[in-house]
């Protein structure tokens, strides 16, 4: 089978694995090795410093580090459901989780769909080898420099590893960097997981995909709430300072969220949806999927194909198999803190999901700044919010115990104030401490 015949058959079993878009590309080192490095010397990847480990940066500039005799990259995009209408959640009691995080781990269902590409290659090279006749092994598909005699290798990656991903993306024609710095598929928007599979087969590369179809549109720059989205630079590449983007802020950021940027998180409690949601190209084609494992889920319900967890062993939890949660669909913020309190609630609502990434006290730091932004300045506020911030207050985090006196210096009543009053005399941690002290005023 040639390379260009090869592939098709590759396009098609990946859409009978579920994968709606397949492209591919040579493995040249990057071309945006250089701004890569000045993104990270501005220190916009703040805490995440896997992002700039020498090793690591070496390794996304050339594939050929991870992969010895590479000759391919195959890169796939995993459509996740754009369910709600575009535009900021109107409901401030309820959290918003970020679409592509509300059903299962997309890691574990990307890279399994990856890994079945991979076998399926193998048995090609394998019928190819079988049709060259008895001696020859591991067929290499390249044309010229073929070296017989090889097993094929390949290597799957779904943001596990030290890949640029959009940028292999866009190499091998599946979209444009938009302004947001989302890659965009002129068809599809940009509602998808990339997943990568490196290969010493040689396929043949799609077209990369040269044209930039934001044309003189900024929206998402306007509708950023903390100002992350910085613009082009003059190479036209999208800049954005991760330190201010509330998706960094709450899933990768582990200290307290920064004051100054705590009311424009409003009620989204993990990742950031908006602005994909402004963009023109997901008002316009973005739609369901096909993979039942992104759907979201209802109080109580794991992800779509994960299966319950052992009963927990720990001495607190014993007998408790099932813990209730709010789900993800329309959470209530109590419901949310109430199950970050909890050990086997969390447990219970993270299984399988990529949820667990913040941790559950980063979860419930989220959620305490979302309780803050619901109840300022209302004048009565809901007795079991305050029940849960009171609780929180009693975590024995104290990152948590911090936010939690930051929501209730910003709810006016009489009980909020006295649990601040009374946590006061007891609590030991400087940070907590401060936020109690900036809480209840002068
Ligand atoms: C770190 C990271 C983050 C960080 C930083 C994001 C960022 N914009 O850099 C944070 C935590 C903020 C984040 C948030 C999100 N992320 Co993220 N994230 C990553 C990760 C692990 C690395 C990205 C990275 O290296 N950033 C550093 C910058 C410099 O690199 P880059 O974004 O690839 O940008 C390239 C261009 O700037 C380009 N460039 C350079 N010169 C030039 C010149 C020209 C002319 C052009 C056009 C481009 C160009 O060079 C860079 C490198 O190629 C990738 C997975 C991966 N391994 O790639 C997922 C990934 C990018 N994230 C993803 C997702 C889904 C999200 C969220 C939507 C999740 C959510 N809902 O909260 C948000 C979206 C926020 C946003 N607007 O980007 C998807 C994106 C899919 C897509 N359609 O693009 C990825 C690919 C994961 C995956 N496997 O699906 N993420
Ligand atoms: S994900 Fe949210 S905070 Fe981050 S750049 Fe987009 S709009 Fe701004
Ligand atoms: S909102 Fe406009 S500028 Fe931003 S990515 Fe979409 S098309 Fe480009």
């Amino acid at each position: 089978m040639d390379r260009t015949s090869l592939k098709i058959r590759l396009r098609d079993h990946a859409r009978a694995l579920g994968i709606q878009q397949m492209g591919v590309t040579g493995a040249d080192p990057t071309q945006h090795a250089p701004f890569y490095r000045w993104w990270l010397d501005q220190g916009f990847h703040g805490e995440m410093t896997y992002l700039a480990r020498d090793e690591a940066r070496a390794r996304r500039a050339d594939l050929a580090r991870t992969l010895p005799r590479i000759r391919s990259v195959i890169v796939v995009a995993d459509h996740y459901p754009a369910v709600d209408p575009p535009g900021v959640p109107e409901e401030p009691s309820v959290g918003v989780i970020a679409r592509y995080a509300r059903g299962r781990d997309y890691h574990k269902v990307l890279a399994a769909k990856l890994r079945a590409l991979a076998r399926w290659l193998d048995e090609q090279v394998g019928l190819d080898v079988a049709a060259q006749g008895p001696g020859v092994v591991g067929l290499d598909h390249g044309a010229g420099g073929g070296s017989l005699g090889q097993v094929h290798r390949h290597r799957v990656y779904v943001d596990t590893g030290p890949v640029l991903e959009r940028d292999l993306a866009r190499r091998a024609g599946l979209g444009w960097f938009g302004r947001n710095t989302m890659l965009i598929h002129p068809e599809r928007g940009s509602y998808f997981f990339l997943g990568v599979l490196l290969t010493t087969v040689a396929l043949e590369a799609d077209p990369p995909f040269e044209a930039d179809r934001c044309g003189s549109c900024t929206a998402c720059l306007d509708a950023c709430p903390t100002g992350a989205l910085l613009g082009r630079d003059e190479q036209g590449a999208p800049v954005m300072d991760a330190r201010r983007c509330i998706s960094y802020l709450t899933i990768e950021h582990r200290g307290a969220i920064p004051e100054q940027l705590r009311a424009a998180m409003g009620n989204r409690v993990f990742g950031c949806d908006i602005c994909q949601e402004v963009c023109p190209w997901n008002e316009r084609f973005a739609a369901g999927c096909e993979e039942p494992g992104y759907a979201d889920r209802g109080p109580g319900e794991r992800p779509a194909g994960v299966e319950a967890a052992p009963p927990p062993r720990r001495a607190d939890t014993a007998g408790r198999v099932e813990a209730w949660h709010p789900g993800t669909k329309t959470p209530p913020l109590v419901g949310l803190l109430e199950t970050a309190l909890d050990q086997a609630a969390w447990d219970t609502f993270t299984q399988g999901a990529a949820l667990r990434r913040a941790g559950r006290a980063g979860f419930a730091r989220n959620v305490c700044v979302a309780m803050g932004n619901w109840l300022a300045d209302g004048d009565d506020p809901p007795e079991e919010a305050v029940a849960a911030l009171r609780a929180a207050l009693r975590d024995d985090e104290p990152l948590v115990r911090q936010h939690a006196a930051w929501a209730l210096g910003r709810v006016r009543s009489a009980e909020a104030r006295a649990a601040l009053e009374a946590r006061s005399m007891v609590e030991f941690e400087r940070s907590v401490k401060v936020e109690i002290a900036a809480a209840l005023g002068p």
